[in-house]
């Protein structure tokens, strides 16, 4: 297995010194960042990339992600354009050695949390999704932003995507998606590059916008679409195991045994009794999903990709970008080196 971590290019606080001096990391996780989605990325920004992260003995072989367009999700006449630019960026990434490119599907917001820095008693913060601070929320008549959402949209933009994904509906989603991979996996094959997607989060509708990502029975229908390793997952376990319907374990070990998981998310999420749920530290005991069994079930299937700490929390002090600080996301990291060590896996080191 590879050990990742997502560096958000020069602009990001956490150096590419210190994330190289966490024990048995190899990979970094990154994207270019000035370049309007939809567009092609130069070649010079994705070869700085690799520079930087081989200067600091780090590779850079691993895209979070090339973002998928509204126009393309939506099935507009401009997401053709879109999707030509999108197979040349897999092309351009593949040139520079990139073998996965993370990327998801979800309509209008990334993901969708209440609050960034919900503290917990021992005074580290973490991203929650509390229902009852969603309660009475409709983007349709209010003026609201909730954090996670794209801030490059105008509300009334918003409020226009809302509709136009509310007229579409989940079988219209799915039609995009399904003209999408078919235009893209293709490409990926010739070029040696996973595409691995990252699942709906939280998996359920909001707001009444559709999410197809959401659980196995979905999984299985995005995989069939195509079915080749170059059009697989990045099984996301904090993301899908916010559902409690989701069997995180039973996934791991399915998708696994199949070869469709090209990355791993791994981080923890508890799930409270009404189903608001709070990003957890990464150790099982903290969370609602056991983090030994998820590690043991990769082991067991052979998996051989990427995986990354995912979300931490904010510990020791540390400010910076939610969920993306050094501290806690180096523990996740070294936490899950050592279930792989114990369970008789191997780290592959550059
Ligand atoms: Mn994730």
């Amino acid at each position: 297995m590879k050990s990742s971590f997502r560096w958000y290019g020069e602009s990001d606080p956490v150096s590419l010194k210190y994330i190289s001096q966490i024990p048995g990391m190899r990979s970094v996780v990154s994207a270019v960042y000035d370049v309007k989605p939809g567009e092609v990325w130069p070649e010079e920004s994705i070869e700085r990339l690799c520079r930087l992260c081989e200067e600091n003995g780090l590779v850079f072989d691993i895209v979070e992600s090339i973002p998928v367009t509204e126009e393309i999700k939506l099935g507009l006449p401009e997401g053709d354009r879109h999707i030509e630019n999108y197979c040349e960026n897999i092309r351009r990434c593949a040139k520079y050695g990139i073998k996965c490119i993370t990327y998801n599907f979800m309509p209008v917001f990334d993901w969708t949390r209440t609050q960034l820095d919900k503290e917990a008693p021992d005074g580290s913060t973490s991203l929650v999704m509390y229902w009852d601070q969603m309660k009475g929320l409709d983007p349709l008549k209010d003026d609201i932003c909730l954090p996670g959402w794209d801030a490059s949209y105008s509300r009334e933009k918003i409020r226009e995507l809302i509709v136009a994904y509310g007229e579409l509906g989940e079988e219209g989603l799915w039609k995009n998606l399904e003209r999408f991979l078919k235009k893209i996996i293709p490409v990926a094959e010739e070029c040696g590059v996973r595409m691995a997607i990252h699942p709906d989060d939280p998996p359920y509708p909001i707001f009444g916008i559709p999410r197809i990502i959401t659980d196995e029975k979905n999984i299985d229908r995005m995989l069939s679409i195509v079915d080749s390793p170059a059009n697989s997952l990045c099984l996301c376990i904090g993301s899908l195991g916010c559902s409690p319907k989701n069997d995180m374990v039973a996934l791991t070990k399915k998708y696994a045994k199949a070869d469709r998981i090209a990355f791993m998310h791994l981080r923890n999420v508890k799930i409270l009794p009404d189903t608001s749920f709070e990003e957890s530290g990464h150790l099982s005991a903290y969370g609602s999903v056991d983090m030994n069994e998820v590690v043991k079930a990769l082991v067991e299937n052979g998996f051989d990709g990427y995986f990354r700490p995912d979300h931490g929390r904010m510990i020791w002090g540390e400010t910076g970008k939610p969920g993306y600080g050094l501290f806690d996301r180096a523990l996740g990291s070294a936490y899950i080196n050592g279930l792989i060590e114990a369970n008789g896996g191997k780290l592959e080191l550059l």
